[in-house]
């Protein structure tokens, strides 16, 4: 029967962050058109590229769509396919064998970059089971932002793009192409249509610096000494705001005195930033009133994560901009289920004090393992063995630094499942590979504990494929399967209507709501304080000493030594067209993006013998890998800018789909790491670049097909 084209409400998910309403038309169990919904309360009828293909997810035939159990040597691309109660009972035995030999703790439960409600779920899992080692790549991502908020000033401060806004500052952050957390681009441009001005702080020349007032391009990895010359030149100006600085900071002076060494000329001579343009920036950020600060990923993909985010709320703090409309805010959660009764932290009071990272001395506040230090647990026992992954909505052979490192911590271990939508590097190294079901084809809650105070519904439009589960389908009957039954729901959509009871609706009335927010609660302070030791905000950290914290910003110099061997300084940005690692295989995106690409400034270009198009081979101290040239002068002479992500899933799984040949962080290392989060420098590394010698074969097919290419 030919069906009428049916209109659905629900929210874009799982391509950047999301959070755009969407309008999806659906006609016999197929979606055939999405567009923005006007009434989003992110988009306002805005959509990318991305969102609108987004249901060529679902479609492609090489799509997982039955679990399957690992038939050759490890990684040897050979399966069977075996049904859902074995797939589960085989993980189940080998979950709990590992748990007996080892204790739970040998476990590592592993998520990505939270894209639904799934990554509570498997928290929960963790905690049920027993094990501290949740491990992610939050050490590189939001938790030094988070966690340095919760230090300094009690929360999360996020940039108020919704509330009229005299500045943005964005800084690294690329916000265009990335929306990060829902902080969907459009909002940037709907603060500048209505006058707003705009400094970014970025090494490459992005869309937002190309509008922006001010544009500072700085050296790479120097935000610690630039955040402290803008705080340099508050101080000197006395732009700072009286009454807030009296009321509610602790350490005032100390800061003072701490920046005094940073003036706008010695910090020149350290981020390429001209004297003028900091005097200027910092300036126009502190008289602006109210100013949001938009801060971005590459500030944390750094050695030095935790001064760079210090200086930059110490910035939000002093010139008043924290808990103000416009400003950067604490965003309250609705009336819903906490995060900690979900994920049922209770059971696992010691996880702090257990947790692999612990031993390393990363702030117990970072609740996830860093990925270097469970590959340590795995390939040394340190500080115990590691033997067991069960790993959703992530692909760590590609997104955690040091992918050669990854791939032996991944063959040692004794087992792996993982959860997936379609066999990625990192799956084919799995003993079981469970096949999801995914955005569209689920119920599902977005924007969950991520600290923006909104929930947004993603309903299920259509009916999965075959044998495709939801996540949190699998975990809760694996959960019944590895820990005592009472913890897990006969029906699993029922951890939905968990969220939801405290608000008095139902996952279905939700859905009919729209969104739920949070209440706009600004200036908090003035009746409650703030939430840290001494209830004001901490330039100064009162606590330092016991939690073996830093008490004040300063600049640690760069993360990497210079190295006349390598005299480039290589970044990267994430690509517009696909979610870090993912969806490569998906035609309608790979056509925007059929090869990776690095830019390098014609100058840089030229003394290497380089032309757009050539395929270069791009060398760090720790390996190599090939991308394709573009040639611009968005970067700087001294810089180039690589794609991140890369992986072929035309190639063989029996050769993990040529996992190593233009993987940005074959070029990345754990030798050298963060503290306070075990960050790794994912960026900021020397690095030079020359003419690949001979072409692979693939590389022109793809050319063929490029009509646009430009920036990420
Ligand atoms: N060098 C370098 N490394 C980086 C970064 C960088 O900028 N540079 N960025 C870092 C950051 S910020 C992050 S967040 C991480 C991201 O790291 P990851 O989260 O590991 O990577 P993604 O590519 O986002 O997603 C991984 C997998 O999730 C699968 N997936 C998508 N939806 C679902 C689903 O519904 N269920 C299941 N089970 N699987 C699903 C996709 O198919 C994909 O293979 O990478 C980090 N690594
Ligand atoms: N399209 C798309 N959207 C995404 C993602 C994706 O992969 N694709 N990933 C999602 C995830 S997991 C995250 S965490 C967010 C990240 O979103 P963003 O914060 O926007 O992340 P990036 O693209 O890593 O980097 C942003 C900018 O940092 C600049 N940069 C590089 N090095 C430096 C430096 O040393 N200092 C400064 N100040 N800037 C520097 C880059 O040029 C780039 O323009 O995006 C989310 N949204
Ligand atoms: S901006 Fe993000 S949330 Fe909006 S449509 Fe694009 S991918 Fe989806
Ligand atoms: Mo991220």
């Amino acid at each position: 029967m030919n069906e009428e084209i049916r209109w659905v409400k629900t929210h874009c998910a799982r391509m950047d962050q999301g959070g755009c309403a969407l309008l999806v038309g659906v006609k016999n169990n197929e979606i055939v058109q999405v567009k923005g919904d006007p009434e989003g309360y992110l988009n306002a009828g805005y959509t990318c590229y991305k969102g609108r293909v987004s249901p060529e997810r679902l479609k492609h035939p090489a799509r997982l769509k039955h679990p399957l159990k690992r038939a050759g040597k490890r990684g040897e691309g050979k399966w069977q396919r075996v049904s859902w109660e074995e797939a589960l009972d085989i993980t189940a035995q080998n979950l709990l064998s590992i748990k007996e030999k080892y204790g739970a703790r040998a476990v590592g439960f592993g998520v990505g970059m939270p894209k639904g409600l799934e990554h509570f779920i498997l928290i929960r899992l963790a905690n049920i089971f027993g094990s501290p080692n949740v491990v992610g790549i939050q050490d590189s991502c939001h938790a030094p932002r988070e966690v340095t908020g919760m230090h300094t000033c009690g929360f999360y401060p996020i940039a108020d793009l919704h509330n009229p806004t005299n500045l943005v500052l964005s800084w690294g952050s690329n916000n265009l192409s990335t929306n990060e957390e829902g902080q969907i681009g459009s909002l940037i441009l709907q603060q500048l249509k209505k006058g707003a001005r705009l400094i970014v702080v970025d090494p490459r020349c992005t869309e937002l610096a190309q509008r922006a007032d001010l544009w500072l391009q700085l050296k790479p990895g120097t935000e610690q000494a630039l955040a402290m010359g803008f705080l340099h030149v508050v101080m000197e100006d006395s732009l700072y705001d009286r009454d807030f600085v009296e009321n509610y900071t602790y350490g005032f002076q100390d800061l003072v005195q701490q920046v005094k060494p940073y003036s706008p000329e010695r910090v020149a001579e350290i981020t390429w930033v001209a004297p003028e343009l900091i005097r200027e920036a910092a300036r126009m950020y502190a008289e602006a009133n109210p100013a949001a600060l938009q801060w971005g990923n590459a500030i944390e993909h750094s050695v030095n994560a935790f001064d760079s985010t210090r200086a930059l709320v110490c910035l939000m703090a002093i010139t008043g901009n924290l808990e103000k409309a416009g400003g950067n805010i604490n965003a309250h959660d609705y009336n819903i289920l906490s995060m900690g009764e979900l994920v049922r932290a209770d059971l696992i009071p010691n996880k702090r004090k257990e947790m692999i990272g612990a031993f390393h001395g990363t702030i117990p506040r970072l609740m996830t393992v860093p990925p270097a230090y469970f590959r340590k647990a795995v390939l040394e026992d340190y500080p115990y063995p590691a033997r067991g992954y069960y790993g959703m909505c992530t692909n760590p052979l590609l997104t955690w630094a040091d992918s050669q490192y990854t791939y032996e911590a991944f063959m040692k271990l004794d087992f792996i499942a993982m959860a997936e939508i379609f066999m990625t590097p990192t799956s084919s190294l799995a003993d079981i590979v469970f096949p999801v079901a995914h955005q569209y084809e689920i119920n599902d809650i977005g924007h969950y504990g991520i600290g923006h105070g909104m929930i947004l519904p993603r309903p299920k439009i259509v009916e999965p494929p075959e044998e495709c589960w939801p996540d949190i389908k699998i975990m809760n009957e694996l959960g019944k399967r590895i820990s005592p039954a009472e913890y897990w729901h006969e029906d699993f959509e029922d951890f939905l209507e968990d969220v939801l009871k405290p608000a008095g609706l139902s996952y279905n009335e939700f859905v009919a709501r729209g969104y739920l927010k949070g209440p706009d609660l600004f200036g908090l302070h003035r009746e409650k304080g703030f939430r840290t030791p001494t209830g004001k905000v901490e330039l100064k950290l009162s606590k330092a000493e016991q939690f073996n914290l830093k008490p004040l910003p300063e600049y640690m110099g760069l993360p990497e030594e210079e190295d006349p061997e390598y005299p480039l300084i290589l970044i990267s940005a994430k690509s517009r067209y696909f979610l870090m690692s993912s969806y490569r295989w998906v035609e309608k995106l790979r056509r925007k993006r059929p090869y990776p690409t690095v830019e390098i400034h014609p100058e840089a270009a030229a003394s290497c013998g380089i032309v757009e198009g050539d395929e270069v081979v791009i060398e760090t101290r720790y390996g190599q890998i090939t991308q394709i040239a573009r040639v611009t002068d968005d970067v700087h002479p001294c810089v180039i800018s690589a794609a991140v992500g890369w992986w072929f899933p035309e190639g063989e799984a029996g050769e993990q789909f040529e996992w190593k040949k233009s993987n940005y962080n074959m070029l990345t290392s754990v030798s050298k790491l963060g503290r306070e989060f075990g960050t790794p420098n994912m960026k900021n590394l020397p690095c030079r670049i020359r003419r690949a010698e001979q072409e692979s074969e693939q590389i022109p097919v793809y050319r063929e097909n490029v009509q646009d290419v430009h920036k990420q």
